[in-house]
């Protein structure tokens, strides 16, 4: 929803920039109808198994590269992922450019995605976004509901901790000193999100990352999956 007093822009930890209503109505309209076309099938959005036996309470979509606990890989289902558009990745380097953040020695050039949708009662559990070989941030855009976003610390899931809205619309980027904090969604505001972006319910939530692996290294070119664990080079 559209603040009536106009959030500033804030930067609750070292490291991690809050941009409020950093997309317009129409880029939120265009990304959701992107995540739209990227939630089909083949490779679309699903649960995501855990290893423990549960599930996760978020629908994801992954471009570029798949996630699954606790590795990326190239093929989901036997089905490729999708293609990481560069439409995307531009995206994703004026989002780093417009909060000060950027690495003036070398460009920001995420090379994947990850799409989580939130329905109501959906949750994330403070995590640390650690299976990047890359120390680039992580480009968070929000779109739909108001979600309760939790900035934890590096140390582990308990106190102190900061909670704060995200918004549709709103802009996260998360390097530098807090790129390994523990963060998580700890709650949906459901009806908060905008009418004009042709999302009826629930909340998306779109992560840019550079993986920091090389594209033969994690076994697409040789057809096999998973992350080989060998020193890679930051060129392309
Ligand atoms: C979410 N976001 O906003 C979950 N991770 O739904 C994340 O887990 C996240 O927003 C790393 C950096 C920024 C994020
Ligand atoms: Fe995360």
């Amino acid at each position: 929803m559209t603040a009536l007093i106009p959030r500033p822009p804030a930067r609750p930890a070292p490291g991690v920039v809050l941009l409020p209503g950093w997309l317009d109505a129409d880029e939120q309209r265009h990304l959701v109808r992107a995540c739209r076309q990227w939630a089909r099938p083949p490779a679309g959005m699903r649960r995501t198994r855990l290893p423990g036996g549960g599930t996760m309470s978020v629908r994801t979509v992954c471009l570029g590269r798949h996630w699954e606990p606790y590795r990326y890989v190239r093929h989901v289902d036997g089905e490729p992922v999708k293609p990481l558009p560069a439409w995307l990745a531009d995206l994703g380097r004026r989002a780093v450019a417009d909060t000060g953040l950027a690495d003036t020695e070398r460009p920001y050039a995420p090379d994947l995605a990850l799409v989580n949708f939130y329905d109501a009662a959906a949750t994330m559990g403070l995590h640390q976004d650690r299976d990047e070989r890359s120390p680039a941030p992580v480009v968070s855009l929000s779109l739909g509901d108001t979600a309760v976003f939790r900035l934890g610390n590096t140390r582990g899931r308990s106190r102190p901790w900061t909670d704060m809205e995200l918004e549709s619309g709103d802009l996260l980027v998360f390097g530098g000193p807090a790129r390994l904090a523990y963060h998580g969604i700890t709650r949906i505001l459901p009806g908060t999100g905008p009418a004009d972006i042709d999302l009826a319910a629930g909340r998306l939530n779109i992560t840019l990352r550079e993986s920091g692996f090389s594209s033969s290294e994690d076994g697409f070119l040789s057809g096999g999956e998973g992350v080989v664990k060998t020193p890679h080079t930051l060129t392309k």
